[in-house]
């Protein structure tokens, strides 16, 4: 507009690779292909007890999914092929795709595995050529890793993520900045990260409808929503429109190292899950012992699948298992004073420095 030092359009693309861990294991045995593939825990034939990491499609259609128990989804298909987490393989695979997404823009952040962001803006002009630097990624991903991903780009990170939904599987969707609050006022309020149940509940109440969707909640005000819900009610107001400010954050790969583990039967004999604990600490511990670390969780997940958390942070340097094992016993205990239900799985982690 006569200004010369036009200003730069922000323009985000976000990566998510398609059901990762299971299309991997497709890639490795090109056999299981077609038919439905189950990665996670071992069913035991209906009496395994850990849940369900990702399926494939095929799998899908047969209505499982991520974080589903494993017996679950065995009686649901049988058939399938199931196989264990390979990490190892998934998290070589994972760096091998980020080393190219790398190249995009130099401003990339990783938020898992097989997901990240990479801001553009400054590097391409306009969206006409995001949408081509997105399908060049996306053809070099396939041509180097034989691997699908789908690819969202839009004004912002939350857009750019929900552009990324939209275009799954094996797809790639461009929402320009006009269009994303148009795009978005259907979709139910749980779109909104942050939004989850229970938001969704008092919005429900407040609005006295069902399920209402994104536009249905453009009816409250900044400092309705702030009454509401405090700082996150501001941003949700943003967020209903479309708006996200959070910038792509190049952060160090956020390491951690843990180990979970799944319970025979649900149980509260503290003895025993002590016992369990104490061998996951020393599981932990052993693999970490010569890196800096600055904090540890300990995880728990109750009968009726609950699952908290609860963590400490300490000055970052090399632990002992003992002062592991001190600082993360007593969070352990807090879960079994806290609640009466029966334990399912128990897991801790350490955070590398
Ligand atoms: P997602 O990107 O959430 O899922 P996905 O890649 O399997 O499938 P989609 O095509 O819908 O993106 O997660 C990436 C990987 O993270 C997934 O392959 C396995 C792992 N994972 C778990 O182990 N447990 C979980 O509950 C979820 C959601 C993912
Ligand atoms: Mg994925
Ligand atoms: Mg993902």
């Amino acid at each position: 507009m006569g200004n010369s030092k036009k200003k730069k359009e922000n323009i985000i693309l976000h990566i998510d690779m398609d059901y990762f861990f299971a299309q991997i294991e497709e890639r490795e045995n090109p056999q299981f292909k077609g038919k439905p593939v189950v990665v996670g825990a071992d069913p035991k034939e209906g009496k395994g007890r850990g849940v369900v990491s990702t399926c494939n499609y095929e799998a899908r259609k047969f209505g499982i999914k991520s974080g589903m128990p494993i017996s679950r989804a065995y009686k649901l298909c049988p058939q399938a092929i199931f196989l264990p987490v390979n990490m190892q393989l998934y998290k070589r695979v994972s760096r091998a795709v980020f080393q190219i997404a790398q190249k995009f823009s130099s401003k990339m952040e990783r938020v898992s595995l097989d997901e990240a962001y990479i801001d553009l803006t400054g590097r391409v002009g306009s969206y006409k050529e995001a949408r081509r630097e997105g399908e060049d990624l996306r053809k070099i991903v396939f041509e180097k890793e034989r691997l699908t991903c789908s690819i969202g780009v839009s004004k912002n990170k939350m857009m750019a993520k929900i552009a990324c939904e939209l275009a799954k599987p094996d797809g790639i969707r461009i929402i320009t900045p006009v269009q994303a609050a148009k795009t978005i006022a259907s979709m139910k309020v749980e779109t909104i990260p942050g939004i989850g149940p229970k938001t969704r509940q008092f919005i429900e109440k407040k609005l006295k409808k069902k399920d209402p969707q994104i536009r249905d909640a453009l009816v409250f005000s900044k400092s309705e929503l702030a009454d509401f819900f405090g700082k996150r009610g501001e941003e949700f107001y943003y967020k209903l429109r479309g708006i996200d400010k959070s910038p792509v954050e190049e952060k160090k790969e956020a390491k951690s190292v843990g180990k979970e583990h799944t319970f025979q039967k649900d149980t509260r004999d503290a003895k025993m899950i002590i016992k369990v604990f104490k061998r996951l600490v020393g599981d932990v511990h052993s693999q970490v012992k010569d890196k800096k670390i600055n904090g540890l969780t300990v995880v728990c997940r109750y009968e009726d699948f609950e699952t908290h958390t609860k963590q400490i942070s300490f000055d970052a340097g090399k632990y002992t298992e003992e002062f592991l094992y001190k600082k993360s016993i007593s969070l352990l205990l807090k879960f079994l004073t806290q609640s009466n239900k029966k334990i399912r799985l128990i897991g801790f982690r350490v955070k590398i420095a």
